[in-house]
């Protein structure tokens, strides 16, 4: 798997994820607004999932990954990831709580990275079943460039009750 090249740029895996209003449909809008910008190039979409909410009782979220080829540096694809979560009607109220859209950076190419507005890997991605499943349909063989294992291998270490793959 090519995660870095000169022109076509970095293979960034994102996690999204709703449970408020129609998921499916903010989800499914989400990933095409992405698709439209002239510098992000959509790879693979993962099926979603109905999942089990961690963190404060809670509505079932839906769930689901993509990669994308992307130009963008880390930093402006965070921008561009916050104004889609802004123009589905999010509003950030409590830690872990419900929202209409979530998108995050699970992986950046081999890239590490720690400032105050993003950490890449994303810190959770190998605890977390419901964002496992999905990536793993994707991108089996990416490198956990912290851990050091495969995305497969880091599938094998976490619980799925309650993560549900859905007929897309
Ligand atoms: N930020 C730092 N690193 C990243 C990254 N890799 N990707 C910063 C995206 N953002 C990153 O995000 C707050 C800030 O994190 C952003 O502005 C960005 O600068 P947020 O999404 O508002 O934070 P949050 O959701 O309140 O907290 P946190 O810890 O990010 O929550 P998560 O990890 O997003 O988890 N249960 C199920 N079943 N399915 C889910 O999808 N999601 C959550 C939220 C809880 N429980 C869930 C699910
Ligand atoms: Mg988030």
């Amino acid at each position: 798997m090519v995660l870095t090249d000169p022109q076509a740029g970095n293979l960034v895996a994102i996690a999204l994820g709703s449970n408020l209003g129609d998921s499916r449909t903010i989800l499914m809008a989400a990933i095409d607004q992405l698709s439209q910008d002239p510098k992000i190039k959509l790879q693979a979409t993962s099926h979603w999932y109905q999942t089990a909410a961690v963190g404060p009782p809670q509505p079932d979220y839906l769930n689901g990954c993509v990669s994308v080829l992307t130009t963008y540096s880390p930093k402006v694809l965070l921008e561009k990831l916050l104004a889609i979560e802004v123009q589905f009607g999010r509003v950030r109220q409590e830690r872990w709580g419900p929202r209409t859209l979530d998108l995050d950076v699970l992986l950046f190419g081999q890239s590490v990275i720690q400032t105050p507005t993003l950490t890449v890997p994303h810190p959770y991605l190998h605890e977390r079943a419901f964002v496992l499943a999905p990536l793993a349909e994707i991108c089996p063989g990416w490198i956990h460039p912290v851990l050091k294992q495969t995305i497969a291998e880091l599938t094998k270490a976490v619980d799925y009750t309650g993560v549900h793959r859905l007929a897309n």
